[in-house]
C-alpha cells in the first residue's frame, strides 16, 4: 500500500488511516493527565517492563531497561528523505521518498498487532508562545508516552492547539521487532513528517526532540529566517543583579546539562547561573534587533554517568522525584546508581543495566555509558524564572565547544560574526557514547549539528552567515574547551563549577571589558584577565591552557580546509576566505 500522506488530513483521519495499516489492538488518545500516567506505569510494572524505585527517596520514579541493542542514537540508520539528494547534503544519509516508500513503509504493515497504539499530541514550546510548534506522535511504546509527557507539553492542551490551527507535524513510531537490520529513522522535511521504526531509544523514538525540534525545525528555520540549534541556554547573573543570557553548542555528552545547571563557586561574589534549557534553542530576531532564544522542551533527557553532587548538584536535586531512569544500575535499596555518581566504591549488591547482579571485578560498567534520566525542567533548583517566557530570552553570547585534548585554548572570542560562523563550522570534538560507533575519535561537528541538521549543511552555513547580516545587534561568538590535557595526559582545567570563571570573562567581554590578547585565532584572555583566585593552578598550567601554537593551528587549519572543501561549490566563499586567512596568520605561504 502507498504510504499515508497526512497533508490535508485531520488528525483523526490520519490516525485512523495509520491504524488501518498498522493494526493495533487498541487506540489510546493521550490526554496527558496524571491518571493516564499512573495507569501506564501500573501496566508496565505489572508486565515487568518498568521497576519502581524507592518511593521514600525517589518518589514517583522508575527504572526502564531498554533492549541491549537499542541504547543510543543510530546515526547510520537516520535519513533525510528529500526529493533531491542535494537538499540533504553530504553530511546526511539520504533516501529518496520513493525508496522510503518501497523499503521502510512496508515494515509498518501490521507492526502494531497485539499492541496499543498511543496517539500523543504535543507542543514544543509553551502554548502561549507565538513560536510554538505542534506535533502528533503515534507510537506503540508506553515508555515513549511516559517520556513525551515529561519532555513536551503533551495531551489535551496540545490537542486544543492543533484543533485550532489544524497544523501539526505527524510522526509515526513503532518499536517494530527492534532488530537493528529493520531500524530506520526517516525525516521528510518537505512534508514535516517523521517515520521511526525499530528503536525505542530517546533520540530515535521521542520524535519531538531531535527529529522535530532540530532536523525538521532547522529546515523550517532556514525557510522562515530563524535558527534551530543544538544549544543549551543559560542566564548569568552578575553582582548588580543583571542577568545576561548565553547559548552554547557542544556535541552530545560534552557537558551541556552540567554547564546549564552550573553551581558557581563565585556565588559569594554575586555570580550565579540560571537554567533556561540544556539541549535545544530556537532563536529569532526580536523587535529590539537582538537574537532571542527559547527552549522548546519541558524536561531534561540527561546523560547519567558522571553526574554527581560534585559535578552537578542541581541535576541531582532535579532527579529526586518524577524521574524515569533508563539503563542505569540499581542498588539493593532500589535507588539508581551509575559510574561517577559516588566518590566511594560502588555500593555492594548492584544490579547492572541488563538486570543482572554486578561485581566491580566484572570489567563491565554497571550503568550503560549512555544511560539517561528524564526529569521535568520545573524541578531544577536553578530553573530560570524566564524559562517559559513566550518570547524567550535575549542572547548576548554564543559559545561553541567540544572535547579537544590539544590545540584549542580554554576560551577565545571570534573577531566578527563571520569569523564566529567559521569557528562554529570547523569545531571538532572527540566522539562520545551518545551515538553508536567508536568513542574518542576526533570528528568535525559544525555547531554540534552534524547529526541534527535537517538539510544541506553548506546551505546551513550560508543561512548562519545571512542571519549575521540580518541581526542588527548580534551576540558575540566564543569557543570554549574544558578538556585540554597537559603533557602528563591529565586535564589542565578543573571544569564543572569552575567554568563560571570562563563565563565571567565572556560576560566582561560582552560588556566591553575583560582583558584579552589578540592572537591568530581571535581574542584569548590574558592570564590576569581570568579570575583564578582560589584555584590550585600553576602558572605553567595557565599558560598551557591559554596557549595558541601557530604550528598546531596550521595543522588544524589545513584539516579544517580539507573538511570544508568536501562541500565543494556549495560552500559559502566567506568560509573559504576565513580558512585561508587563518592559514596565513599561522605563517603559511603557498
Ligand atoms: C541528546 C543527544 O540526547 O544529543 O541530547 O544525543
Ligand atoms: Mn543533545
Amino acid at each position: 500500500m502507498e504510504p499515508i500522506r497526512s497533508a490535508g488530513l485531520t488528525p483523526q483521519a490520519w490516525v485512523e488511516a495509520c491504524a488501518a495499516y498498522t493494526h493495533p489492538d487498541h487506540i489510546h488518545w493521550c490526554d496527558g493527565s496524571q491518571a493516564e500516567f499512573d495507569a501506564l506505569v501500573a501496566q508496565m510494572l505489572s508486565e515487568n517492563t518498568l521497576t519502581q524505585l524507592n518511593p521514600e527517596t525517589y518518589p514517583n520514579s522508575y527504572l526502564y531497561r531498554s533492549n541491549p541493542t537499542d541504547v543510543a542514537r543510530t546515526e547510520h540508520l537516520t535519513f533525510i528523505c528529500t526529493k533531491e539528494r542535494r537538499d540533504a547534503g553530504i553530511t546526511n544519509n539520504w533516501m529518496s521518498p520513493a525508496e522510503a516508500s518501497a523499503k521502510v513503509w512496508p515494515l509498518f504493515e501490521d507492526c502494531m498487532r497485539g499492541r496499543t497504539m498511543y496517539v500523543v499530541p504535543y507542543l514544543m514550546g509553551t502554548p502561549a508562545s507565538p513560536f510554538v510548534k505542534a506535533g502528533i506522535e503515534i507510537t506503540d511504546s508506553p515508555y515513549v508516552v511516559l517520556n513525551m509527557r515529561t519532555m513536551t507539553r503533551m495531551g489535551d492542551a496540545a490537542m486544543e492547539h492543533i484543533n485550532q490551527t489544524q497544523n501539526y507535524a505527524p510522526g509515526l513510531h513503532s518499536l517494530g521487532d527492534l532488530d537493528p537490520k529493520r531500524r530506520f529513522i526517516l525525516h521528510f522535511p518537505e512534508e514535516q513528517t517523521v517515520w521511526s521504526i525499530g528503536s525505542g531509544y530517546g533520540g530515535n523514538a521521542l520524535l519531538g526532540k531531535k527529529c522535530l525540534s532540530l532536523r525538521l525545525a532547522s529546515w523550517m528555520a532556514r525557510d522562515e529566517g530563524w535558527l534551530a540549534e543544538h544549544m543549551l541556554i543559560l542566564g548569568l547573573e552578575d553582582p548588580t543583579g543583571t542577568v545576561t543570557y548565553m547559548a552554547a553548542a557542544f556535541p552530545s555528552a560534552c557537558g551541556k546539562t552540567n554547564l546549564a545547571m552550573l553551581v558557581a563557586p563565585l556565588e559569594q561574589a554575586g555570580y550565579r547561573v540560571w537554567t533556561v534549557g540544556d539541549d535545544i534553542a530556537w532563536m529569532r530576531i526580536g523587535a529590539d534587533g537582538r537574537l532571542w532564544a527559547m527552549n522548546p522542551e519541558a524536561g531534561f533527557f540527561g546523560v547519567a554517568p558522571g553526574t554527581s553532587e560534585e559535578t552537578n548538584p542541581n541535576a541531582m536535586a532535579t532527579i529526586r522525584r518524577n524521574t524515569i531512569f533508563t539503563n542505569v544500575a540499581l542498588t539493593p535499596d532500589k535507588e539508581p546508581w551509575w559510574e561517577g555518581m559516588t566518590e566511594n566504591a560502588p555500593p555492594a549488591g548492584l544490579i547492572d543495566w541488563h538486570g543482572e547482579p554486578w561485581s566491580p571485578g566484572s570489567g563491565e560498567k554497571a550503568a550503560h555509558p549512555n544511560s539517561r534520566f528524564t526529569a521535568p525542567a520545573r524541578q531544577c533548583p536553578s530553573i530560570s524564572p524566564e524559562w517559559e517566557n513566550p518570547q524567550g530570552v535575549p542572547i548576548s553570547a554564543i559559545l561553541f565547544g567540544g572535547r579537544r585534548a590539544r590545540v584549542a585554548p580554554l576560551v577565545y572570542q571570534s573577531t566578527s560574526w563571520e569569523h564566529g560562523v567559521y569557528v562554529g563550522a570547523t569545531m571538532a570534538s572527540e566522539t562520545t557514547a551518545a551515538a553508536t560507533g567508536a568513542v574518542g575519535v576526533v570528528r568535525r561537528d559544525p555547531m554540534a549539528m552534524l547529526p541534527f541538521c535537517g538539510y544541506n549543511m553548506a546551505d546551513y552555513f550560508a543561512h548562519w552567515l545571512d542571519m549575521g547580516k540580518r541581526i542588527p545587534n548580534p551576540p558575540a561568538i566564543f569557543h570554549v574547551n574544558w578538556f585540554r590535557k597537559g603533557a602528563d595526559g591529565k586535564f589542565l582545567w578543573p571544569g564543572f563549577g569552575q567554568n563560571i570563571r570562563v563565563l565571567r570573562w565572556i560576560l566582561e567581554r560582552v560588556q566591553g571589558r575583560g582583558e584579552a590578547d589578540e592572537t591568530i585565532i581571535g581574542y584569548v584572555p590574558t592570564a590576569s584577565g581570568l579570575d583564578l583566585n582560589g584555584l590550585d593552578l600553576s602558572r605553567d598550567a595557565v599558560k598551557a591552557l591559554l596557549r595558541v601554537d601557530p604550528n598546531e593551528w596550521r595543522t588544524e587549519a589545513l584539516d579544517s580546509g580539507r573538511f570544508l572543501s568536501e562541500f565543494g561549490d556549495a560552500l559559502p566563499g566567506a568560509l573559504r576566505r576565513q580558512n585561508a586567512a587563518l592559514l596565513r596568520r599561522t605563517g603559511w605561504t603557498d
